[in-house]
């Protein structure tokens, strides 16, 4: 199958492209390199070295013996929308190159506006582009768990059955995001529901949960590793966590820690999104995965964490900071997943060994945590309008801690500037430690 993946170069698109060439797909792929310039912003980097783009095009050549035709650019440029459809003719699209971080999109109003003017302006010319251009292929969009919130019933795959006043329907779950973040999750989801309706699309809405893990099976070289985001903004709940444990610092659950959500192994996610392109939406359809493995609460997966870091040699701590989210730090938490397990998903990943994984990368690449520790405790914080003078006002903790001089910025496109109609290797720079 020829699929377009948007968003390659991101902690998921970079395995799922590695993936699916494994497994005889033609891929290709389109970023603007905006989360490494984002991270970077933030003071932060990947824990793991992430290689120039061109660098990793090689590796994939070289290690696969497979080519990723790659485009660098921003899906919020029209006309470069319509251009790699036209070159690229996709029979399926991927599309994960929005904003991801909640955090980030709290910031202050600049990062609210910049987080849904890109999600929703890339979506909606991506809808666009496939009316026009390639009607018949197959959208698979990444949406969030979070859009649904935490509501006091059960979760459905998008739809439930509602009786009002003696009448029934068949109608979307209410959506009660918590963050400027998750609310473009669910505009977005509007936008393709609506689309699929009036273009006859086929469209498949990814619901995902919490992603954790640094390695796919297709990840056997250094050179193909993926990102690996650790810091408040850009790391997620597990991950920190076992960052947190690596650096000797206190795992941090929020508030109660009770606050419960859906997680799933990257290589899981990696076999989900194949499932939904291999089994594609009919024309017209809107259809909803629910895309995790299982439900913890942050609580469980510190203690986890602590657990197997004690087994390793290390001493973890647990603190619980004042939660700097406005969410329930106790709550009913049962969202339904089975639209997937019917597609033939099964999880190859237990927790504990995904874990005891991530541990081992790790500590071979400690330095770089402990380079960047300054950036690990919160600050981004939703009651403050902003929250940009508290992140910028970070020290590193320790002054050995100094991260080393920061190179300049590779030339990147400003939104919507930069046009490419041809499959380009990117700025054959080095390896690029900062990203
Ligand atoms: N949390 C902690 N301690 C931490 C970090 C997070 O207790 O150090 C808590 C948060 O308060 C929240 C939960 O963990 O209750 C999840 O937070 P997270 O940062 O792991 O994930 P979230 O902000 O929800 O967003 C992440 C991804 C996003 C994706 C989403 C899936 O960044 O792109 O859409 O997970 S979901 O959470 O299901 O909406």
């Amino acid at each position: 199958m020829k699929v377009l993946i948007t968003g390659v170069d991101g902690y998921s698109g970079w395995p799922l492209a590695l993936h699916l060439l494994a497994r005889g797909h033609d891929v290709a792929g389109v970023d603007n390199l905006v989360t490494r310039r984002r991270v970077k912003e933030v003071g932060s980097w990947s824990a793991t070295p992430i290689p120039s783009v061109a660098r990793r095009l090689a590796a994939v050549r070289e290690v696969l013996g497979r080519e990723l035709r790659f485009y660098r650019g921003d899906l919020g440029n029209w006309s470069f929308v319509r251009s790699v459809l036209e070159t690229e003719r996709p029979e399926a699209i991927v599309h994960l190159a929005e904003q991801r971080s909640a955090p980030y999109s709290m910031i202050d109003v600049h990062h609210a506006v910049a987080t849904q003017v890109e999600n929703l302006t890339g979506t909606l010319h991506l809808l666009y582009g496939i009316k026009e251009i390639v009607p018949d292929a197959h959208l698979v969009k990444m949406g969030t768990m979070g859009e649904y919130g935490t509501p006091n019933v059960d979760i459905p795959e998008g739809y439930f059955e509602v009786e009002f006043r003696g009448r029934k329907d068949l109608l979307p779950f209410p959506r009660q995001a918590g963050s400027w973040y998750h609310w473009s999750k669910v505009f977005d989801s509007g936008d393709v529901m609506f689309a699929a309706k009036v273009f006859r699309l086929r469209a498949t809405d990814v619901m995902q949960g919490v992603l954790y893990g640094v390695r796919t099976p297709e990840i056997t070289d250094d050179r193909l590793v993926t990102r690996f985001d650790f810091d408040e903004t850009w790391g997620t709940a597990l991950n920190r966590f076992i960052a947190q444990a690596v650096l000797g610092v206190p795992l941090t659950p929020y508030g109660k820690g009770e606050q419960r959500r859906g997680f799933i192994a990257l290589e899981d996610s990696m076999q989900s999104l194949r499932l939904a392109l291999e089994n594609p939406a009919a024309p017209g359809e809107y259809r909803v995965f629910n895309q995790f493995d299982a439900a913890y609460s942050v609580n469980e997966l510190a203690e986890r964490v602590a657990r197997i870091a004690t087994e390793l040699g290390l001493r973890p701590t647990i603190e619980h900071p004042p939660d700097p989210r406005v969410e329930a730090e106790q709550h009913y938490y049962q969202p339904l997943h089975e639209r997937l397990p019917a597609l033939g998903y099964r999880r190859t990943r237990e927790l504990d060994d995904v874990i005891r994984e991530i541990f081992h990368d790790l500590l071979r690449w400690r330095r770089r945590l402990v380079a960047r520790r300054h950036v690990v405790a919160p600050t981004v914080n939703w009651r403050l309008p902003d929250s940009h003078g508290l992140l910028r006002a970070r020290q590193p903790a320790d002054p050995r801690g100094l991260p080393p001089s920061v190179p300049p910025e590779p030339a990147g496109p400003a939104p919507g500037t930069t046009p490419t109609s041809a499959p380009t290797a990117v700025s054959a720079g080095p390896t690029d430690p900062t990203a």
